[in-house]
């Protein structure tokens, strides 16, 4: 009986020191904290611009950018267009989301469990009910901004997950009959590196198990002899 219960107990510390649940972040500086500075980094600087948005395909080394649209409509940019800008070096990826092709995805070379990325002037057309959402697909989903936003806005989207995915999708909900031009800059990705303080609960666990351990096992021979 009493090693059923060990048995047991140990199975819940385990759990719960090797399960995280996924965070997501709005805030880059406390992705990049939480993550260990240890991520991947694309500035879309070394791409050649063409200002346009006539590419099907933005290839980094690492990832693709692409989208549902049978008609290209992504480019690398170096100067501002409209109000979609850089926000780190001079060039960043543009995307033109459409009515009816709203959907652009990240897609990694190797699975993830951290992404990150600065989208600049989303959900600006002027359609109260839009939202942008952002998925993996290893299951985590979130929405990263709703309703009308102003001109040139800037805004962070990065989780780090516990569940290792491949590809991120963002989804522009009732993207106006004009479109949504968006740009991406700054994408971070990769494995984080655990915190200190995932570290200590971790060691903590291991301890708690092992004491947990002893006591039931010290119990378990005063009762049998
Ligand atoms: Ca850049
Ligand atoms: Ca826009």
């Amino acid at each position: 009986m009493s090693r059923i219960l060990v048995t047991f107990l140990a199975l819940l510390c385990l759990t719960g020191t090797s399960t995280a649940a996924t965070v997501f972040y709005s805030d880059e500086a406390a992705f990049v904290t939480d993550s260990g500075g240890t991520l991947g980094y694309e500035s879309f600087e070394s791409l050649t611009a063409t200002d346009d948005f006539m590419s099907d395909t933005i290839q980094t080394t690492d990832f693709a950018i692409t989208t549902n649209n049978p008609q290209a409509n992504l480019g690398i940019h170096q100067n501002p267009y409209l109000q979609l800008h850089p926000t780190d070096g001079a060039k960043f990826a543009g995307w033109a989301a459409q009515p009816a092709y709203h959907d652009v995805t990240f897609t990694f070379t190797q699975p993830v469990l951290a992404f990150g990325v600065m989208i600049t002037d989303a959900l600006d057309g002027g359609i109260g009910s839009a939202a942008l959402l952002m998925s993996t697909n290893g299951g985590d989903s979130i929405t990263v901004a709703s309703g009308v936003l102003a001109s040139g806005n800037e805004i962070f989207a990065g989780l780090i997950a516990d569940t290792p995915f491949t590809s991120v999708t963002f989804d522009v909900t009732a993207t106006p009959a004009g479109g949504d031009g968006i740009g991406f800059d700054e994408v971070r990705f990769g494995t984080p590196v655990p915190a200190p303080t995932a570290l200590i609960l971790m060691t903590s666990g291991v301890l708690g198990l092992f004491g947990v351990g002893l006591h039931w096992q010290r119990r378990y021979f005063r009762l049998v002899t």
